[in-house]
């Protein structure tokens, strides 16, 4: 899968794409990303890539020339390419938004500053547009490290030998259960007796039954208005059975 960054700031992220799970699949060229410095396309000497608003007001809004260049300078590959402006009015992100992105061949990410981008971007050349939470980023950078992470680690061959990606929290909609590693005390606390019983199956329950309910205490929103099978029913019953008890 190809990425494409547009963005005032590209020094901020060689970094990222060298390190740990995305950094094995840019070397193995499964993942190709590649960075384009806006400002490289603003005119003059002084490559200016913003400007005061039309109408007055506060913050600078980036010039949509620059920009239009350096979209244009992209070549296309595939038949699957989406353009995608980050930006705080954007269509939330979420794993389904990951998951379909993680179709495409082809993904050119723009980021935007916060005050804006000429609207004219986005009306001509930007077919989605994404934020990834209610509060406020600087710059689009740090969202689209963020894109490139959840949709890159769903292209096949990126996760390698490690485990998949369905046992991920939210990949069913719940979180995931807890874990434990050796030792088997630490500072006074045991891992729980069961996960050291051997027995499959009921260590597959009992993980299923503390994915539940932690989802139940810290995300509720997350288990409304979704079909629950029968096995999770008769667990959830008992989690209420215990919370009523105290
Ligand atoms: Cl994508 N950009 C900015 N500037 N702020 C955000 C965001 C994006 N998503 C949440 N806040």
């Amino acid at each position: 899968m190809r990425f494409d960054i547009l963005t005032l700031f590209p020094d901020f992220f060689p970094p990222f794409l060298e390190e740990g799970v995305l950094g094995r699949a840019v070397k193995k060229g499964i993942l190709n990303v590649r960075l384009t410095d806006i400002r490289s396309f603003a005119d003059g000497r002084h490559k200016v890539t913003d400007d005061r608003p039309y109408g007055g007001g506060n913050g600078m809004v980036m010039k949509p020339g620059p920009i239009y260049q350096a979209l244009k300078s992209i070549e296309r590959t595939g038949d699957d390419v989406i353009t995608i402006l980050l930006t705080p009015q954007g269509r939330k992100f979420n794993q389904a938004v990951a998951w379909d992105l993680a179709e495409k061949s082809h993904i050119i990410l723009i980021c935007g500053r916060y005050e804006g981008v000429d609207e004219r971007i986005i009306s001509g050349h930007v077919d989605l547009e994404l934020s990834i939470g209610d509060y406020v980023l600087s710059g689009g950078e740090t969202a689209a490290m963020v894109v490139v992470d959840a949709v890159g680690r769903l292209v096949p061959g990126v996760l390698g030998g490690e485990k998949s990606n369905t046992e991920d929290s939210f990949e069913d909609g719940l979180l995931e259960h807890p874990h434990f590693t050796r030792p088997r005390n630490f500072m006074g606390q045991d891992v729980p007796e069961i996960l050291l019983s051997g027995d499959h199956e009921r260590i597959r329950i009992w993980r299923r039954k503390e994915s539940l309910k932690r989802t139940l205490e810290k995300r509720p929103d997350l288990l409304k208005d979704r079909d629950l099978g029968e096995e999770d029913r008769r667990l959830l019953k008992e989690i209420e059975k215990l919370a009523e008890k105290g």
